[in-house]
């Protein structure tokens, strides 16, 4: 059906069709280049019409952040508006993220006036002559999936239906759309555009028959057969799927680096976090949506074990490199492939044979839980607090209705996520400073569920936390927030221990370029936008701090942030 509009220029046509295709937000970091839009948006609200609502965001890192936080929870990408080449340069780390995690996100800046007089939006500020670059996109074409710049009025729709679609198919990711000022300011009177669109992403997709067959085949036919999984879980349909898997071969599932919730924990087939001490008696393993199953240099499955790969895109397209190995690739809905998948192992698979299997990995669970909870125990008193510690108290306050971000030092060992959509941790390319705002935008899109933000101090600084702070109470968005402040980056302390365990950094104590002391009072940053803050030294009051805080974001509807001081590494 069509659909007329009365518009007053191609900005105002721009948000109408936005509000038509879905997208409820715009988050957006302002300069010159958003005049007509901010002049769209004002008649609009003047005279009552449909927009997606407008988030002034004052950091791009947040602003992007927040609608990779949305669409990882609702599925559904948002717009991000940023200012030009200076806003885009700033957004660009969070576009690696979102590229890099396959979360669809509708990435937009200004495009700096072109003409320098004789058309609506002309140049009229010193910064538009040095703002313009001859290639606006390049700084970000290797991580969007599609760029465009809106050359005319006439062609919105399709620009728009496009933009989002690609967005949305699989592998989903950003795109990046400039808008130049002359376009958005150009007067029209009205807009015809399809109403539902005329423009799909593709419908999801089932491996062929024969290549699940074979699949189900080589698992069914092997004595010890393991699963490793990243990111399945980005579906949350696709965790009852793997669930339906495992158990139908009574195979463990190793959640290695983990972004998602992909497997509940208390399930007996969970077997952790790390598969390595497994690969070499592995005879065969299916590797889920998971670009980095195991490290090559360290240790490696036996060279005869037969290896699956299942994921949108097994192959890991747009890496460089990555050359595990392969014996079968299944490209598809993880969702769908893996219900296949199982119904295929159910009938090939003794039943008695997976009842045994389930039986030994059921022992290895309560073995490992049982350390894991020692380990907790262990460290409970230490002063200063150990990240065990906090992570068992957080943990601890996790149920049916919480979301927790985890950017560094959340020990998932220690926590028990069993709800599909529960767990989200930092992007496969650990682009420091999206936790935050994913936080902020997770709340976003699931407002009655708990939000709970775990970073490290140095995440948290990363994260531009006044601006994110400023959004949760501008936007009314209370998340807790608990900063593991080691002061610290021990990931980069870790990574010198690794490269020369005998080295000069070792032996003499000295790690220069990894120390965040003077730490701040990171408390107080969150008390400037009307927060709770506190302080926390002692392990023994960490929990009732957490209830505290967690009281004050649900009842008073505030947030909150525990500076968590703990053993400096
Ligand atoms: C944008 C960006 N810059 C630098 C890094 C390198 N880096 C990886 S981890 C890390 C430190 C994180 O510190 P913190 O959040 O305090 O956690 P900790 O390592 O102390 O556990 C740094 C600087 C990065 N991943 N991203």
């Amino acid at each position: 059906m069509m659909k007329r509009a009365i518009v007053e220029s191609t900005a105002d046509a721009y948000l109408e069709l936005l509000a038509a295709r879905g997208v409820e937000y715009f988050f957006a970091n302002a300069g010159t280049d958003f005049a007509p839009i901010i002049e769209a948006y004002a008649r609009r609200g003047a005279q009552g019409q449909a927009c997606p609502r407008p988030l002034t965001v004052p950091h791009e890192v947040t602003a992007v952040a927040m609608a990779h936080g949305h669409a990882m929870v609702s599925g559904r990408p948002q717009a991000v508006m940023v200012h030009v080449i200076v806003g885009a340069g700033n957004a660009v780390g969070g576009i690696i993220n979102a590229a890099r995690s396959n979360v669809p996100v509708l990435f937009t800046a200004g495009r700096n006036p072109i003409t320098e007089a004789g058309a609506a939006g002309s140049r009229d500020r010193h910064i538009h002559w040095a703002q313009e670059s001859f290639d606006q996109a390049a700084m970000i074409r290797e991580f969007v999936k599609w760029d465009y710049e809106l050359r005319s009025f006439a062609q919105l729709e399709t620009v728009v239906d496009r933009a989002l679609t690609l967005a949305q198919a699989e592998p989903q990711g950003p795109v990046y759309l400039t808008l130049p000022r002359e376009i958005l300011a150009e007067r029209h009177e009205a807009i015809e555009y399809a109403d539902p669109a005329r423009a799909a992403a593709p419908a999801p997709r089932l491996p062929a028959p024969d290549a699940i067959a074979e699949a189900a085949q080589l698992l069914a036919a092997a004595r010890n057969p393991i699963i490793i999984v990243k990111a399945a879980g980005r579906d949350p349909g696709a965790v009852p799927a793997l669930v339906a898997l495992a158990e139908a071969l009574g195979a463990p599932v190793f959640e290695q680096f983990h972004t998602y919730m992909n497997f509940p924990q208390d399930h007996p087939l969970h077997a952790g976090f790390d598969a390595a001490a497994h690969l070499e008696d592995a005879d065969a393993i299916l590797v889920v949506e998971s670009d980095v199953p195991w490290f090559p240099s360290l240790k490696r499955p036996r060279p005869e074990a037969r290896i699956v790969h299942l994921a949108a895109d097994p192959l890991f397209s747009r890496y460089p490199i990555r050359g595990f190995p392969t014996d079968l690739a299944l490209a598809g809905t993880p969702r769908l492939a893996l219900q296949a998948l199982a119904d295929a192992a159910t009938a090939r698979v003794p039943g008695a044979t997976a009842v045994e299997r389930r039986r030994w990995w059921q022992g290895e669970h309560a073995r490992q839980r049982q350390a894991w909870a020692a380990r907790a125990r262990a460290v409970k008193a230490d002063a200063p607090i150990e990240m065990a510690w906090v992570s068992r108290c957080v943990g601890d306050l996790v149920d049916d209705r919480t979301i927790v971000i985890n950017e560094y030092d959340l020990d998932a060992t220690q926590a028990r996520f069993t709800v599909p959509g529960s767990y989200f941790a930092s992007p496969p390319s650990g682009g420091l400073g999206w936790g935050l705002g994913a936080a902020l935008g997770a709340k976003l899109a699931a407002p009655d569920k708990t939000v709970i933000c775990c970073v490290g101090d140095g995440a948290y600084i990363f994260g531009a936390p006044t601006a994110a702070h400023f959004v949760s109470r501008a936007h009314g968005l209370p998340v807790l927030f608990v900063v593991f402040n080691n002061r610290a980056w021990n990931a980069v302390k870790r990574a010198v221990q690794s490269h020369a365990p005998d080295g000069w950094a070792v032996r003499t104590g000295a790690m220069p370029l990894t120390e965040l002391d003077p730490s701040p009072d990171y408390e107080l940053v969150c008390r400037a936008s009307g927060g709770h803050g506190e302080r926390v030294e002692d392990p023994a009051r960490l929990p009732e701090a957490l209830e505290r805080a967690l009281r004050i974001v649900k009842d008073e509807k505030r947030q909150a942030l525990l500076n968590v001081i703990c053993k400096k590494p």
